[in-house]
C-alpha cells in the first residue's frame, strides 16, 4: 500500500511573511501523514520560515531546486547537503519549467537525484510531453526515456523512497487538466518502465504522482486512478483552504 502524496509546488510566488501566513492557514487541518503526506515545496528565500512552521506538524517540506555538488564557487546555487541541514525533506527536480527555461538535461537532473539521495533527502523527479509530442504519438517513449536517464546509476532502495511526477507540459498552469484516464495511462506506463529498470516490487513501491492544474474539483477523480499515487500542484496550493481541501480529498 502507497501511502499518498499532495505536494504543492509555489513556484516563484511568495516571501517569508506569506509564507508565515499560509502556515497559520493550514495549521491544523492537514491530515496526519500516515494517511495522506503533505510537502509543500517553497522558493529558496521561505525554506527557513517554512521549515520552522512545518516543524511538529504533518506537513514536509521540499525545496523546488538544488544543485549536485555540495558545496563550492557556484554563484546562485543552493547545495543539497545545506537543504539538508536546514531539515528538508524533498527537493523537486526536473520541472518542465527548469528543463525549458533553465536549460536542465536529464544528465543534470541524473546528477541531482543522486546527489540528493546521497544528502538523505528525496527527490520528486518531473518528467512529461509537450503537446506536439503527444500529437505525434511519442509520449511513452518521451517519458519513458526522461525516467531512464534521471534514474540512471540509483539503486531500487532509493527509487522505492523517492517520487516521480508526470507533468504534461499542455497542461502545466492552463487550466486544461489531462483527463484522469489520459494521466492514468501515462503513471501506468511510467510504473512498467520502473518494473522494466528494477523489478516489481520496486515499481509497487515507488510514488508517481500527476501534476497539471489539479484542483479540489478533480482531485477525487485523478486520486481514484489506481496508479495515481497523488498530484503535484501549483497553483492550486497557494491558497490554505485550497491546499487543505486537496489535502483532505479523501473526506
Ligand atoms: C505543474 C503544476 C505544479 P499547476 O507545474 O507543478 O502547476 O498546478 O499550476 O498546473
Amino acid at each position: 500500500m502507497r501511502t499518498p502524496i499532495m505536494a504543492g509546488n509555489w513556484k516563484m510566488n511568495k516571501n517569508p511573511e506569506e509564507t508565515q501566513a499560509f502556515l497559520d492557514g493550514v495549521k491544523g487541518k492537514l491530515p496526519e501523514s500516515s494517511k495522506v503526506q503533505t510537502v509543500i515545496a517553497a522558493p529558496a528565500i521561505d525554506l527557513t520560515t517554512l521549515v520552522a512552521g512545518a516543524n511538529g506538524t504533518p506537513l514536509q517540506t521540499a525545496a523546488e531546486n538544488c544543485y549536485f555538488e555540495d558545496a563550492g564557487a557556484f554563484t546562485g546555487e543552493t547545495s543539497p547537503k545545506a537543504l539538508k541541514d536546514m531539515g528538508l525533506d524533498y527537493v523537486v527536480i526536473g520541472h518542465s519549467e527548469r528543463r525549458g527555461y533553465f536549460h536542465e538535461t536529464d544528465q543534470d537532473i541524473n546528477k541531482k537525484a543522486k546527489a540528493i539521495l546521497k544528502n538523505g533527502l528525496l527527490p520528486i523527479i518531473c518528467c512529461g510531453e509537450s503537446l506536439e509530442q503527444r500529437e505525434a504519438g511519442q509520449t511513452n517513449d518521451w517519458v519513458a526515456s526522461q525516467v531512464e536517464a534521471a534514474l540512471a546509476g540509483i539503486s531500487a532502495e532509493d527509487v522505492k523512497n523517492s517520487v516521480i511526477a508526470y507533468e504534461p507540459i499542455w497542461a502545466i498552469g492552463t487550466g486544461k487538466t489531462a483527463s484522469a484516464d489520459q494521466a492514468q495511462e501515462v503513471v501506468a506506463h511510467i510504473r512498467s518502465i520502473v518494473a522494466k529498470l528494477y523489478d516489481a516490487a520496486t515499481a509497487d513501491a515507488v510514488r508517481i504522482l500527476y501534476g497539471g492544474s489539479v484542483k479540489p474539483a478533480n482531485v477525487k477523480e485523478l486520486m481514484a486512478k489506481p496508479d495515481i499515487d497523488g498530484g503535484l500542484v501549483g497553483g492550486a496550493s497557494m491558497d490554505p483552504e485550497s491546499f487543505v481541501a486537496l489535502a483532505n480529498y479523501q473526506d
